[in-house]
């Protein structure tokens, strides 16, 4: 099978909650193709159809989330694939990485988090349904370099805000640089509540944090 299909395949499998069929066609490909690729345009795919349809209320929770669960079952092959091409990379920078309070979508902050570790960053993860108090002590016990949040809803994005607020509250905000990001984040959103930048992607928000980091340690 080319990897065209076996992608549409795990697309499919995505969209139906069915991790056995994920699993079977990721397999077929991943000694042969990027790790990363396979998530993107294979898995990705299916789940933001998913999305799609629960918006539209063709679906519902229940299916929801067992395409969630079926994703994760693929990344199970896939993480440890992304994680073994970065052993070797110096280190970069300190990572304190949550998806804010009341929300607890968490897979694009894992994807984000993979591609960081294996970017050098140490990563400190710290679930979801983060509180501000718990992003900043955490950020001060660690001597972190980047604060990032992923949010995944409209309702829920505000919560970026209150951590920014919280920083500066705090006389902190210059200490950290602050990354934000997830389904409904956008430079304009970013740039509203003075955050230091944000990403639609895996690989841009690690661009992102390498050239802040540089920054910050040049000045
Ligand atoms: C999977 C999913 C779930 C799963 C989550 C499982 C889990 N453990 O994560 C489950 C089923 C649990 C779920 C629950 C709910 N969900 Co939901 N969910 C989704 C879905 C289908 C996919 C989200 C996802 O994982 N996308 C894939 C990842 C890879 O994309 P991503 O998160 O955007 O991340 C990428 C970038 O944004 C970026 N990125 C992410 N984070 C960060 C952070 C930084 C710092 C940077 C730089 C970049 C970055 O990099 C990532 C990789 O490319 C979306 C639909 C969609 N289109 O997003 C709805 C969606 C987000 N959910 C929605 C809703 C409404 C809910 C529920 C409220 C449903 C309900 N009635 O209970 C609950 C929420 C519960 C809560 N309190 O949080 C709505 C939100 C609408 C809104 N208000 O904005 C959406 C948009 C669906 C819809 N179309 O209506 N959901």
């Amino acid at each position: 099978m080319g990897k065209e299909e076996a992608y549409k395949r795990m697309s499919q499998a995505v969209i139906d909650g069915d991790a056995d069929t994920l699993v079977e066609a990721v397999k077929e490909v991943i000694d042969q193709v990027e790790p990363l690729e396979i998530i993107q345009e294979g898995m990705m795919p299916g789940l933001k159809k998913i999305g799609d349809m629960f918006g539209a209320g063709e679906i519902f929770l229940p299916e929801m989330l067992m395409a969630a669960e079926a994703f994760q079952e693929g990344m199970k092959l896939v993480e440890p694939r992304i994680l073994a091409k970065g052993q070797k990379v110096e280190k970069t920078g300190v990572v304190v990485f949550g998806t804010v309070l009341t929300d607890i979508h968490e897979i694009g902050k894992n994807i984000v988090i993979t591609l960081m570790k294996t970017h050098g960053f140490e990563v400190y993860d710290l679930g979801a349904n983060v509180s501000p108090t718990t992003f900043v002590d955490k950020a001060e016990e660690v001597n972190a370099d980047i604060i990032a949040m992923s949010s995944l809803m409209t309702t829920t994005m505000t919560y970026q805000k209150d951590v920014i607020d919280y920083l500066k509250e705090k006389g902190l905000r210059e200490k950290y640089i602050v990354l934000v990001g997830g389904g409904p984040v956008n430079e304009e959103w970013a740039e509203q509540i003075g955050a230091d930048g944000t990403s639609d992607s895996a690989t841009g928000a690690v661009e992102l944090a390498k050239r802040l980091i540089q920054n910050k340690k040049g000045r």
